[in-house]
């Protein structure tokens, strides 16, 4: 197993709900340390370029509407094996599917509003973490 970052967003139905203290904690408590965090309310051209690899989607326009709607938290998070292991924490993307505790079955509302995004790769993550984070602010 290797040390990994991996990019967290906990998304606007997350935080407008106050789960941004219990979703953080529970990151914690699964052994990831936070190597950088920040709130921010993404812009459309933040949000379509942080999803480009999804514009030709149809749910493209509504996902970019969400994502911008209000508030996020965004982290880099580290721990051995952290792509993996994230995914596992936070479930299926649809909550319907996540299993019983993941963090997508607890505040998900739906496959849209599914309460945080995590990197699904290596070379995900390394775009993903540079989308939104300067070497200054990771060192
Ligand atoms: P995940 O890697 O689990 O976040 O899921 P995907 O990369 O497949 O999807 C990225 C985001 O697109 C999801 F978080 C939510 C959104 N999405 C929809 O809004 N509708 C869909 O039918 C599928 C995904």
């Amino acid at each position: 197993m290797a040390l990994e970052r991996t990019l967290s967003i906990i998304k606007p139905n997350a935080v407008e709900q106050h789960h941004v203290g219990a979703i953080i904690e529970r990151f914690e408590k699964e052994g990831f340390r936070i190597v950088a965090m920040k709130m921010a309310h993404l812009s459309q051209q933040q949000a379509e370029g942080f999803y480009a690899v999804h514009k030709e989607r149809p749910f493209f326009h509504d996902l970019v509407k969400f994502m911008t709607r209000s508030r996020v938290v965004i982290m880099v998070l580290e721990r051995e094996d952290a792509i993996a292991k994230y995914r596992e924490v936070i479930g299926a993307t649809d909550p319907a599917k996540a299993a019983d505790g993941t963090i997508r079955k607890l505040y998900g509302r739906n496959v849209e509003e599914n309460a945080v995004h995590g990197s699904d790769a290596v070379a995900t993550a390394q775009f993903e973490i540079g989308w939104f984070f300067t070497g200054n602010e990771l060192s």
